[in-house]
């Protein structure tokens, strides 16, 4: 993995446009909350190193070993609440604080964008707020707390087991956000893509969409993707904790 800087010249180079452009987007996956503590789907040090996808990120999977994906939710849980945003999300709150138009859209479910400060955040894949009955049986959302740990699978009032409420695999993202989304790539002068491997779809289509319409993409991201070779995209390979600030520095001094 790149751990240096990109250079000088690229870092004003995304400076600038972000500086240039009106309706400036960014879509963070979860490369996003690496340097925080939390661990990656994919890659080196990937959740899915340990487990197949299909086992936990889906409602089959969900069915047939509950306890086992509640685990993995419980733990993931608990990282998230103990951890804190890297500097790389303060650097994206003063853009927004500079700009004030900087529609943020997530694939990511830990909540640290909002523990920054920033606002307008649009969580395609749901969170780890609330979990709701696996069966429909119309209970509202129930708080994710540690209480819901103690027996597992924690289970709704009618007897079923609960499910958190993210989007797992197969299923079709919330209606509004992902509305939201697209109205976004459609009309957005800028797109800044942090810290996703561009697997999953739809977030993987909403920077192509972008490149479409002739509009540029700035990158983030230590590794290459699909994203990084393609016409329009200014690719920086860096961490986002160390990248963004950066490019605060080179925009407001
Ligand atoms: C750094 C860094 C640093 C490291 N700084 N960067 C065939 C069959 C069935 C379905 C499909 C199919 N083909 C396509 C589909 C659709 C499917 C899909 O895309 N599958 C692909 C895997 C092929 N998508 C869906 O099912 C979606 N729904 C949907 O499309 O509905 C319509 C439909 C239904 C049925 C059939 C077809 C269409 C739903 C997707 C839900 C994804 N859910 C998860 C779990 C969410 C809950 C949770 O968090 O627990 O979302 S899966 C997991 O992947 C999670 C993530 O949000 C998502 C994306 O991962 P992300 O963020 O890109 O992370 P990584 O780990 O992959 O990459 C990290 C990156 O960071 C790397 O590039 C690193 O280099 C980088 N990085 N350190 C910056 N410091
Ligand atoms: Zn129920």
């Amino acid at each position: 993995m790149i751990t240096e800087l990109p250079s000088g010249s690229l870092i004003a180079e995304a400076a600038d446009m972000i500086e240039a452009a009106g309706l400036t987007v960014v879509s963070t996956g979860a490369g996003m909350s690496r340097e925080s503590g939390v661990r990656t789907f994919r890659g080196e040090d990937g959740f899915w190193r340990e487990y197949r996808a299909e086992d936990l990120a889906s409602l089959e999977g969900i069915r047939k070993n509950p306890a086992l994906v509640w685990e993995w939710y419980g733990e993931r849980l608990k990282a998230c609440q103990e951890l804190e945003p890297h500097a790389g999300y303060y650097a994206l709150a003063r853009i927004q604080n500079g700009k004030g138009i900087l529609p943020l859209i997530t694939q990511n479910v830990d909540g640290l964008h909002q523990k920054a400060g920033i606002k307008d955040v649009i969580e395609l894949h749901g969170s780890l707020r609330t979990a709701s009955c696996l069966d429909c049986c119309g209970a509202p959302g129930v708080p994710m707390t540690e209480d819901l740990f103690e027996e597992l699978p924690p289970r709704c009032s009618c007897g079923s087991i609960l499910r958190p409420d993210v989007v797992l695999f197969g299923e079709q993202l919330p209606e509004q956000a992902l509305k939201r989304a697209f109205r976004l790539a459609d009309s957005c002068d800028l797109m800044m893509v942090i810290g996703t491997s561009m697997v999953v779809y739809p977030a993987s289509s909403l920077p192509l969409i972008v490149l479409r319409r002739g509009v540029k993409v700035i990158e983030i991201n230590p590794e290459e993707t699909s994203l990084s070779s393609l016409d329009g995209t200014l690719s920086l390979r860096g961490a986002a904790g160390s990248v963004l600030p950066e490019i605060v520095k080179a925009v407001y001094g």
